[in-house]
């Protein structure tokens, strides 16, 4: 197996051997090659034919399904990889009784990506660990009832040019596109998010959890959440959010469900511990799952694409009868169980998004120029293993009191529990939302480029980020699309990135590698 698409890929070089260090078997990582290779095939196939809302969707399907942590089952891998030779023979049936092959829609050997010229499996790494990311956020919104026809077009393009010989500057290109399209894509599950669930408010959260039966709910789709929330109306039953969940409750449609109650636990990696002897089940909505544990491999629950050996997956009809009796079934705690952040806080607050603080953008403004908010800081991203992440946490602390802190993604889980204060009465840490929420924090610097006559690179903001899956990839995609510079980037910069491509990114848009949160701070702040 080869792969290096995460922040914690072996020796800061590439997972080889039998196993990667997230768990994934050399099996796996094989088959999800294979399904990367088919959907270049189905790629080409589309761009000289009518890709219908169904081969989007296999697309879409496929792409989400290679993200780190999300399917570690060989059976739903190769389903897939089925589903995507069928949606190639829809558009072309005449292909496969074909007597004199063309080999134009042929499926891609992704073994002559990895070992391509490094600056060119570089470029196309960007391109590929992009739309796997995005391809997530377009599923969340399809969900919806939400596409659209740019992005679903993009990732045929996109795709087919991983599997064609382009030189560095037309890849340097199809880069910048892929956060151009990503920043729609976001935009995208931005309407169909606030549309369907209404303008998050601040809102604060429990880490207690109350006695009797519970669920607890991980990852990303608020229609999976809203689905299980109606299914429990009634039974007794409380629903906990957890990681990239947190921001589900802010939004008025479903925080108007009073059994759902509070956050269990904190960031993804601490999963193993605290799911450790946990008296409910856990559903998993979209990454990041770890290999499972025997101590509670009978609570896990998958659904979507997200798919674990073993374990019940349940499928599009979106029964979850089996959640719900194994809730009822391990009946909860016996009474109130506390629970912390990391830093010892037990409540954690959210719903700082677009519509919340642009409403209050004349008093944010107002402060600025009163000198009451010095600078912004937008510390986000991914959480993970990595002790250098620790970094995160200092950094908050230590920004001056007259800075704001905003944040989203399930990297706040490094800060969100500590109470920095307030300014004129808005908490100095703001949630916005989840990582695909950073289109809530790009139109916010746009707005305040806006209110102050000046370019989103010369605002009082910085932005510190923390990267660990493909999400992350293409939202520093979009934000270098955007032409936003000096961003600092941690904890280690990217496998995959070679040293000619980062020497670009550095002299294109200026970005560091974190250092120490003081000498960053120094070097921010002057
Ligand atoms: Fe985190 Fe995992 Fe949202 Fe990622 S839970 S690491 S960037 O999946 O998607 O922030
Ligand atoms: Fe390694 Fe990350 Fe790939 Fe898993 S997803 S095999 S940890 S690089």
């Amino acid at each position: 197996m080869f792969c290096f698409q995460c922040e914690q890929t072996a020796g800061g070089t590439g997972c080889q051997g039998r196993a990667g260090v997230c768990g994934k078997k050399a099996n796996t990582a094989t088959l999800q090659d294979e399904l990367t290779g088919a959907l270049i095939g189905l790629a080409r196939t589309a761009m000289n034919s009518t890709p219908t809302a169904e081969t989007h969707k296999t697309v879409i399907e496929g792409l989400f399904t290679t993200i780190t942590n999300v399917s570690f089952d060989d059976e739903a891998i190769e389903c897939q990889i089925a589903k995507t030779e069928a949606a190639k023979q829809a558009m072309a049936p005449q292909c496969s009784s074909c007597a004199s092959k063309c080999v134009r829609n042929d499926n891609y050997d992704m073994q002559n990506l990895w070992t391509d010229n490094e600056d060119i499996r570089s470029l196309k790494s960007l391109i590929l660990f992009g739309i796997r990311g995005m391809a997530a956020y377009a599923y969340h919104a399809l969900v919806l009832g939400y596409t659209d026809d740019e992005v679903n077009l993009f990732f045929y393009k996109a795709l087919a040019a991983i599997g064609e010989e382009l030189d560095a500057d037309t890849l340097l290109a199809l880069v910048m596109e892929t956060g151009n399209v990503n920043l729609k894509c976001m935009e995208l599950l931005d309407r169909a998010n606030t549309e369907t669930y209404g303008t998050p408010e601040p809102t604060k959260v429990t880490m207690n959890i109350e006695a009797g039966p519970f669920i607890v709910v991980s990852g990303h789709d608020l229609y999976d959440l809203h689905l299980l929330l109606e299914q429990t109306k009634g039974k007794g039953i409380n629903i906990y959010t957890h990681g990239e969940m947190l921001p589900a409750h802010a939004y008025p449609a479903l925080k108007a469900y009073p059994h759902l109650k509070g956050n269990f636990g904190t960031a993804w990696q601490n999963q193993q511990k605290e799911f450790d002897g946990l008296p409910a089940p856990v559903l998993f909505t979209t990454n990041c799952l770890m290999p499972v544990k025997q101590s509670y491999s009978d609570r896990i629950f998958t659904t979507e694409v997200v798919a674990y050996p073993e374990m019940v997956h349940i499928d599009e009809d979106k029964d979850f009868t089996p959640v719900i009796n194994k809730a009822l079934e391990l009946g909860g705690y016996r009474e109130l169980h506390p629970m912390t952040g990391i830093n010892g806080g037990d409540t954690l607050t959210t719903g700082f998004a677009r519509g919340t603080v642009l409403s209050v953008a004349d008093k944010v403004i107002d402060a600025v120029k009163a000198g009451a908010i010095k600078h912004f800081f937008l510390v986000g991203g991914c959480d993970g293993a990595r002790p250098g992440r620790n970094y995160y946490t200092d950094f908050v602390k230590q920004t001056p009191k007259d800075t704001i802190i905003l944040t989203l993604a399930c990297g706040k889980y490094r800060f969100n529990d500590l109470d920095l204060g307030e300014i004129g009465g808005l908490p100095r840490i703001m949630d916005m939302g989840q990582c695909n929420d950073a289109y809530s924090a790009i139109q916010v610097a746009i707005a305040l480029a806006g209110a102050f006559e000046c370019g989103v690179n010369e605002l009082p903001l910085t932005l510190v980020l923390s990267w660990y899956e493909q999400k992350a990839v293409c939202i520093l995609l979009s934000l270098l699309a955007l032409g936003i510079k000096n961003i600092y980037l941690g904890p280690t910069l990217p496998a995959f990135v070679s040293p000619n491509i980062l020497n670009v990114l550095v002299e294109k848009f200026g970005i560091s590698p974190i250092s120490t949160p003081e000498a960053d701070l120094k070097k921010i702040l002057g």
